[in-house]
């Protein structure tokens, strides 16, 4: 089942249960905030008994999804696939001893990636930053957590990184994660998986240019070393969120060393079981 934020006709945002290639407008049923349903442990079982009442059927086409955030912080786990940790290692130097003993840690890397309204949604422009030389996607699967701390659904994000102002200091490290537009999330949420149907799911990563695609790659949510729980329970030790908080679990698809993002590039991030994100890119 996926719930999205879309805005109608007068830019009035709605939450919606999407259905194929429509969407049912949850509104007349009393559901303004994905927020009062995420925080019901099971709201599957909420929304097929909403479902069940007359509600309007919009087309997918006809409505402008919004990011489906609201007021939860945006965080994000790092290196957690061997991928990560290596590419991490050859970018520095300076770094690389981090990278290395923080994939094998107890305790796993967490920073903190966004405000909820800086996060862009499908279609919108993710950014690169103009003082940067080597701009890449990070595409990760999210956990959506309520403010108990329950993993209650998934969507897709990118984790737009810059990676030689990364590379040349760790403490570099929020210059070169967040600035504007540097995550998407989206297209929806994904309720009622549980944490073995997502590993069974592959992320797809493709980037175009002019109509072309330059870098393709994929892996598979098996490959998250760390528990999908273990992760949350870190994000929320010594820390309240009252309105939840979305956690990005990192990337196992890192583009080769002579690739760097431009202007106008299309970064597409698909996650079987949740949809597809797609994002045009801009200099910011
Ligand atoms: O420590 C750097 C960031 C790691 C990261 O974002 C990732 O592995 O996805
Ligand atoms: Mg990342």
């Amino acid at each position: 089942m996926n719930i999205c934020r879309f805005k109608d006709k007068r830019g009035e945002v709605h939450v919606g249960l999407v259905e194929d290639s429509t969407l049912l407008d949850l509104k007349p049923a009393g559901i303004t905030q994905l927020q009062s349903l995420l925080e019901n442990d099971n709201p599957v079982e909420e929304i097929n008994w909403i479902a069940r009442g007359k509600l309007p059927r919009l087309a997918l086409s006809d409505v402008q999804l919004c990011a489906p955030v609201e007021r939860q912080e945006v965080w994000a786990a790092g290196v957690t696939y061997l991928r990560s940790k290596t590419a991490r290692m050859q970018e520095s130097d300076f770094s690389a001893t981090a990278y290395d003993k923080v994939y094998a840690a107890e305790r796993p890397e967490l920073f903190f990636k966004s405000l909820p309204e800086k996060v862009v949604a499908t279609g919108e422009p993710v950014g690169i930053r103009r003082d940067a030389k080597w701009n890449v996607p990070e595409p990760e699967l999210v956990l959506v957590m309520n403010s108990k701390g329950k993993i209650v659904g998934h969507t897709i994000g990118n984790d737009m990184s810059s990676r030689d102002i990364e590379g040349e200091n760790l403490l570099y490290l929020p210059q070169a994660k967040i600035y504007t537009g540097s995550c998407a999330l989206g297209p929806w949420i994904h309720l009622g998986a549980d944490e073995a149907t997502a590993r069974e799911w592959k992320i797809r990563l493709d980037i175009q240019r002019s109509g072309k695609s330059v870098f393709t790659g994929e892996t598979s949510v098996s490959q998250i070393k760390r528990r999908f729980e273990e992760l949350a329970e870190y994000l929320f030790r010594s820390q309240v969120f009252s309105q939840g908080a979305m956690l990005l679990t990192g990337t196992g698809i890192v583009p080769p060393e002579t690739f760097t993002l431009q202007e106008r590039d299309v970064v597409e991030i698909e996650i079987t079981g949740i949809g597809l994100l797609r994002n045009p890119v801009m200099v910011v």
